[in-house]
């Protein structure tokens, strides 16, 4: 009975600590770090916004991958994040990335800059997912999890997980699960789940042309939804007695 309440206390402090909701932590529902631009040359554009998203940091990547008629390609974030590669000629991309503070992410540059980490414990969580408001093309999505190492010992990652998977286009808003049981690891045994310090997850992966998104939120179910219903029935029951 103390070994339960012990544990039950913890998963509570736990998802208190994490700022989650009912066993679903929130990486971001972009009510927070709003911004708004437009690009028309072919580039690599970074911008980064602080907010109450996970790691107290967004960083943004969109770029204009090609570009035959000086079309623009819009990013707007507010309530969500919608983007837009406009018909015809546009080819676009976008890319989320939340590793916490202490990076400078620089236009032009080719990758993200690594921050200070994340620390986050997810485990047990079966997947991420993202609520999406719509998709008018198909495409594929490349979500990439990392847990540092001894950065001082120069072993900045040492594990990587990375989860590619096709979303299939709707006009409506709809939930999309990437299933850690899918993951491929890619450095080390993969990304130690209970220690993830990075999250990046690049939309439009494979460049589709002409590509419009919106997303409402990007979450992580974690177990310890069981934990406290399992814990609101114990009080319940008490009460009733
Ligand atoms: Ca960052
Ligand atoms: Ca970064
Ligand atoms: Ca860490």
């Amino acid at each position: 009975m103390n070994c339960a309440k012990i544990a039950i206390g913890a998963v509570a402090a736990g998802l208190l600590a994490q700022g989650a909701h009912a066993g679903i932590i929130t990486v971001d529902d972009f009510t927070t770090g709003a911004f708004s631009d437009s690009q028309s040359n072919v580039d690599m554009y970074y911008a980064q916004q602080a907010g109450s998203m996970i790691g107290g940091e967004r960083d943004l990547r969109y770029d204009v991958v090609a570009n035959q008629f000086g079309l623009s390609s819009d990013v707007v974030i507010g309530n969500g994040m919608v983007f837009n590669s406009n018909d015809p000629g546009v080819t676009g991309a976008i890319a989320l990335e939340y590793d916490g503070t202490g990076d400078t992410e620089v236009t032009g540059n080719p990758f993200f800059v690594q921050g200070s980490g994340l620390n986050a414990d997810w485990t047990g969580t079966p997947s991420i997912d993202i609520d999406f408001l719509f998709l008018d093309l198909d495409f594929e999505v490349r979500i990439v999890l990392q847990t540092y190492g001894d950065l001082a010992l120069g072993t900045p990652v040492i594990g990587e997980s990375v989860i590619e998977q096709n979303v299939a286009a709707n006009i409506n808003p709809f939930a999309e699960s990437f299933l850690l049981a899918g993951a491929t690891p890619t450095i080390g045994g993969g990304v130690n789940i209970s220690d993830v310090d990075r999250l990046t997850i690049f939309f439009n992966n494979q460049e589709v042309a002409a590509v419009d998104f919106g997303i409402a939120k990007i979450s992580v179910p974690t177990p310890g939804t069981a934990g406290l219903l399992a814990m609101g029935g114990l009080v319940a029951v008490r009460r009733r007695r």
